[in-house]
């Protein structure tokens, strides 16, 4: 069956939104709204999985939401809302918590690093999170879905997930006149030259919302100032640029750097070297500030601007619930008749 095309992926409320959730996730959501139909979600249901002040999430829901604005989303042509708004993710979630298997979420390294060793006092929501990012995707039926590094692994399990549900109501699939399977097996979209961002701290780690250190990010909503002290700090080593990308396998702060240069540059390592081969840290640096202050300034002003009218936030993420809605409620009434419920 012919899926028709279209984009979810969700950011998580949990604060500090940095260079990373915006070059590895933001500017794809950004850039594909030209050529589908998209889904922009803040996930606040996954926010939950670790313990969220109320307050707090509510002002983080509102901060990503005007982070998505001010980075260019189209509320009006495009669908930006919080996924608790929306039962169907929920709905969705528990049927998949029936399909997927404990095996296959035993497996998830994400689970493993947040939990860490307390594993027997982390949330069942934790462990069950892969599941509800499948519902996610797949209670809209998403063919493509934009997202950093990290997330390759759950987006497998979704389409595995995806996939069995096929094939253990493949007979009530077909029954009910959807075909040879109801849900698409949806394509990651992980490509450029910064799909893992890593800490300006230590380059063997990715950069993250919860790094006690703030030196370790770029937040969205740092100033001028802050961006240009945290890049010249950004642990460096002593040699110069290389001329070529081989140069930089062994250099991982190097190739770091290289590559947000890159992204923000909307060009490749391999023009930024060709660019900056034999150059000293301290010149390329200066150069990396420019540009991030460049792009990045105006985006932590107008988010600034945005978060003051909560009032207009909150009008938008109701619009697109609503909106979210009508295709989620198609998803499950389907889905209750495959799996045999019951419904009015
Ligand atoms: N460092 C990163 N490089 C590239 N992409 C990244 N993403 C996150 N970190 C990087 C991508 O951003 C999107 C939203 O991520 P999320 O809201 O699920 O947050 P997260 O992955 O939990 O973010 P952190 O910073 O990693 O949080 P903590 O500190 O809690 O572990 C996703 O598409 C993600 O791939």
């Amino acid at each position: 069956m012919a899926f028709k095309e279209r984009v979810f992926s969700g950011v998580q409320p949990t604060g500090n939104l940095h260079l990373g959730n915006y070059l590895g996730a933001i500017t794809k959501f950004v850039a594909l709204q030209d050529n589908y139909d998209c889904i922009y979600c803040v996930v606040d249901m996954h926010a939950i999985t670790v313990w969220q002040e109320p307050g707090e999430l509510k002002h983080a829901t509102r901060e990503v939401t005007a982070a998505f604005l001010a980075c260019g989303i189209d509320p009006k042509k495009h669908i930006v809302f919080n996924q608790s708004q929306v039962s169907g993710h929920a709905e969705l979630a528990w049927v998949f918590n029936c399909v997927a298997r404990l095996g296959w979420l035993n497996r998830m390294t994400q689970f493993k690093e947040k939990a860490g060793k307390d594993r027997e006092n982390a949330s069942v929501g934790l462990y069950a999170y892969p599941n509800l990012m499948a519902a996610d995707i797949l209670v809209y039926r998403a063919t493509h879905v934009p997202v950093g590094e990290d997330q390759k692994q759950h987006l497998e399990l979704s389409r595995d997930i995806a996939q069995k549900f096929n094939n253990d109501y493949g007979a009530a699939i077909q029954a009910h006149g959807y075909g040879e399977g109801f849900f698409p097996q949806p394509e990651p979209i992980i490509q450029g030259p910064a799909t893992r961002v890593m800490s300006l701290r230590d380059g063997a780690k990715k950069m993250s919302k919860s790094d006690p250190s703030d030196y370790s990010r770029i937040n969205l909503t740092d100033d001028a100032d802050a961006i240009a002290q945290k890049i010249r700090k950004a642990k460096t080593d002593p040699e110069a640029l290389p001329s070529e990308e081989k140069g930089l396998e062994p250099r991982p702060e190097a190739d770091n750097l290289v590559g947000i240069y890159a992204a923000l540059a909307n060009t490749t390592k391999a023009d930024v070297l060709t660019q900056f081969g034999g150059a000293q840290f301290s010149a390329f640096k200066g150069a990396l500030v420019d540009l991030a202050v460049d792009k990045l300034g105006p985006i932590g002003g107008e988010m600034q601007r945005l978060v003051k009218d909560p009032a207009y936030i909150d009008s938008v993420l109701a619009d697109g619930s609503a909106r979210a809605e009508v295709i989620a409620d198609e998803t499950m009434r389907a889905v209750k008749d495959i799996v045999g419920f019951v419904r009015r």
